[in-house]
């Protein structure tokens, strides 16, 4: 039988890399909260860093919060994989990715929350704050059935929020290469500034040298000493 999900052979050889974005974001709400002594909403999540559709390989994303929240397993079978929630404390959060395939052993990552801006950030008047972090899955000699899935991805459109890395990483060369061009550009045009100062401070020394050469000549005649 051809089907490949009954298949537990691994496909030899292979290697697939999977491209990940995890972390959060918070906001503070400016003050603390009456009701309950929160003082930031916050996102945690777990996403692909190219805007890969991660649902044809990934099972389901279980967030473990701190015990001081009311259910602190979060489980999501569907993307987006992250937990909207407020709070005031910062603390650690398990994720843990299960795979499509059960045969795949999960993997565990660890994230601490932040929700804390630095002081310089606080002076500034910022009320946002993103601490994520860039990591890779390694898919080793899949089974059949997981290589199929990991290689049946579709690509996301990128929406506003999004960040399309490789055409911000194209951007920002750009703008390096224009910014090392004026650079470039002033320092040429320096140079030759300081060129023409050099040869004007030479022309007057060399003034200044016939000048005094002058009056030296006139209060002290040349005399042949010779004679
Ligand atoms: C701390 N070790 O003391 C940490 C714990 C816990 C944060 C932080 C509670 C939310 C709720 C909340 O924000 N816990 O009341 O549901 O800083």
């Amino acid at each position: 039988m051809a089907g490949y999900s009954s298949d537990n052979s691994r496909v030899k050889g292979t290697i697939i890399t999977k491209q990940i974005i995890f972390g959060n974001k918070s906001s503070y709400f400016g003050k603390k909260r009456e009701t309950d002594g929160h003082t930031h909403s916050w996102t945690c999540y777990f996403k692909s860093f190219n805007n890969e559709d991660m649902s044809s390989y990934i099972k389901k994303v279980q967030f473990k919060l701190h015990e001081s929240y009311a259910n602190p397993t979060r489980v999501l079978s569907k993307p987006p994989y992250e937990v909207n929630e407020t709070g005031w404390g910062e603390f650690e959060i398990q994720i843990k990715v299960y795979f499509m395939d059960p045969v795949e052993r999960p993997v565990t990552l660890y994230h601490l929350l932040k929700l804390f801006q630095t002081e310089a950030a606080l002076a500034s008047g910022k009320k946002n704050l993103v601490s994520e972090y860039y990591d890779e899955i390694i898919f080793q000699d899949p089974t059949q059935m997981m290589h199929q899935c990991l290689l049946s991805t579709r690509q996301i459109p990128f929406s506003k929020q999004d960040t399309d890395w490789v055409e911000k990483e194209q951007r920002t060369l750009q703008s390096i290469s224009i910014a090392r061009q004026k650079i470039s550009n002033e320092i040429s045009e320096l140079n030759e500034r300081l060129k023409a100062s050099k040869e004007a401070i030479q022309h007057f020394q060399k003034e200044i040298q016939k000048v005094e050469k002058e009056q030296d000549d006139q209060i002290f005649p040349a005399v042949n000493l010779t004679q």
